[in-house]
C-alpha cells in the first residue's frame, strides 16, 4: 500500500450513502472540491469501508470517494457491505451447491437494496464499482499505524499476506468465501465483520432495527474478560443472564488479542453513539452511526504514536440525509 511515511492521514468512519455529510465533513476538514476532485493542500483521506448500501446518495459517495482515490486523495478499504454487493454479484463455485457467493435472500437483498435501487439506472456504474471493489485492500499495515474494517486478527492476516501482500484480493478468492470453512470465509468474516459469537441455547436477540439474530458483537481488545457482559460491543444490550455468564473456553479460545503496545488500529463497523472517544490510546472506531442520524466522523493523524482524543472531527447528520434503518 502506498502509504507516505511523512504524510498526515483523515481516518474516515462508515459513509453508508451519507453523501451529503461527506462532503460537509471534507469541507470542515479543509478539503476542496478542485477540477472534480475533492483535495488537500498536504493532508490525505483514508476511508474504513462500507461507502454503501443504507443512505439516500450512495452513488454520489462511490463517485466522490473513487474519484478521490483515483486522483491519488485517498485510500479505502473495503467494508462488508463492498464485499456484500461483490458476493451477491458473483456466481458460488460450481461443486459448493450455492448459486452465488452471498446467497440471494430476502434478507440479504434487504441489507444491499439501497444500493440496487440507487445503481438500477445506472448499469455502467454498476459494473464500474464493482470492478473496483477489487481494488479496496482488506488492510492497511503502515507500519506506525494499521487499518481494518472491523477486527486485526493476526492470524489470519498473517496468512493472508502471504498469499495477497497488500490485501487485494481476487475474485477466485472472492468465490473461495462462499464455502464456510474455506480460509476466504474466515477472512472476510473475522476482517470485515468481526466477532460474532453465538448466543447460548439457542437464544435470539431483536434489535432496535427488528431484525433478529442468533449473534452478537464483541470486542477483540478485552484484557482478561471473564463474562460475556466484559465482551459485549454493540448496540444492542444482551439478556442479563447472558451478560453475566462466564465465557465458554471454546469462545474464548476463539477470541484474538489485540494489546496495548501494537500500532494504532483504526476500525469502523460497530455502531457507535455519543461523543467520538478512544478506545484506547492503540485504538479508534470511527463509525458513530451517521446514517442513523448520528455523527459522520473522522480522526485527523499526524506522527503520533499514541492517539489523541481531541482529534476527532465530525459532522452531525441531519435528518432527512439518512431515512433508514441500521443493521449489518
Ligand atoms: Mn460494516
Amino acid at each position: 500500500m502506498m502509504i507516505d511515511p511523512l504524510r498526515s492521514y483523515d481516518l474516515i468512519g462508515d459513509v453508508h450513502g451519507c453523501g451529503h455529510s461527506l462532503e460537509a465533513l471534507l469541507e470542515r476538514l479543509g478539503y476542496r472540491r478542485q477540477g472534480g476532485v475533492w483535495r488537500h493542500p498536504w493532508r490525505m483521506a483514508l476511508f474504513v469501508g462500507d461507502i454503501v448500501d443504507r443512505g439516500p446518495r450512495i452513488r454520489e459517495a462511490l463517485h466522490l470517494v473513487h474519484d478521490m482515490v483515483a486522483a491519488g486523495q485517498a485510500l479505502c478499504i473495503m467494508g462488508n457491505h463492498e464485499y456484500n454487493l461483490l458476493g451477491w454479484s458473483t456466481e458460488a463455485p460450481p461443486d459448493s451447491g450455492l448459486q452465488y457467493v452471498r446467497e440471494h435472500t430476502a434478507r440479504n437483498e434487504h441489507l444491499i437494496h439501497e444500493t440496487l435501487t440507487q445503481l438500477a439506472n445506472h448499469p455502467g456504474d454498476w459494473r464500474a464499482f464493482l470492478d473496483w471493489f477489487y481494488e479496496l485492500p482488506l488492510f492497511i499495515d503502515a507500519g506506525r499505524f494499521r487499518v481494518v474494517h472491523a477486527c486485526w486478527d493476526s492470524s489470519l492476516i498473517e496468512p493472508l499476506r502471504q498469499q495477497y501482500p497488500e490485501g487485494l484480493i481476487d475474485e477466485s478468492f472472492l468465490k473461495a468465501s462462499a464455502l464456510p470453512d474455506s480460509f476466504a470465509h474466515q477472512v472476510f468474516e473475522r476482517l470485515l465483520r468481526g466477532i460474532n459469537m453465538r448466543l447460548p441455547h439457542g437464544m435470539t436477540l431483536t434489535g432496535r432495527d427488528g431484525l433478529v439474530r442468533e449473534t452478537f458483537r464483541t470486542k477483540f481488545w478485552a484484557d482478561e474478560p471473564q463474562t460475556y457482559g466484559d465482551i459485549v460491543f454493540q448496540p444492542d444490550a444482551l439478556p442479563e443472564p447472558v451478560a453475566q455468564m462466564p465465557i465458554s473456553r471454546a469462545h474464548r479460545a476463539e477470541l484474538p488479542f489485540y494489546d496495548a503496545d501494537q500500532p494504532p488500529l483504526f476500525v469502523g463497523h460497530y455502531w457507535r453513539r455519543g461523543q467520538p472517544a478512544l478506545i484506547r490510546p492503540n485504538l479508534a472506531c470511527l463509525d458513530y452511526s451517521a446514517v442513523m442520524f448520528g455523527k459522520l466522523v473522522a480522526y485527523r493523524l499526524d506522527q503520533e504514536t499514541r492517539l489523541d482524543p481531541d482529534k476527532f472531527a465530525w459532522v452531525e447528520v441531519e435528518r432527512p440525509e439518512a431515512p433508514h434503518e441500521y443493521s449489518d
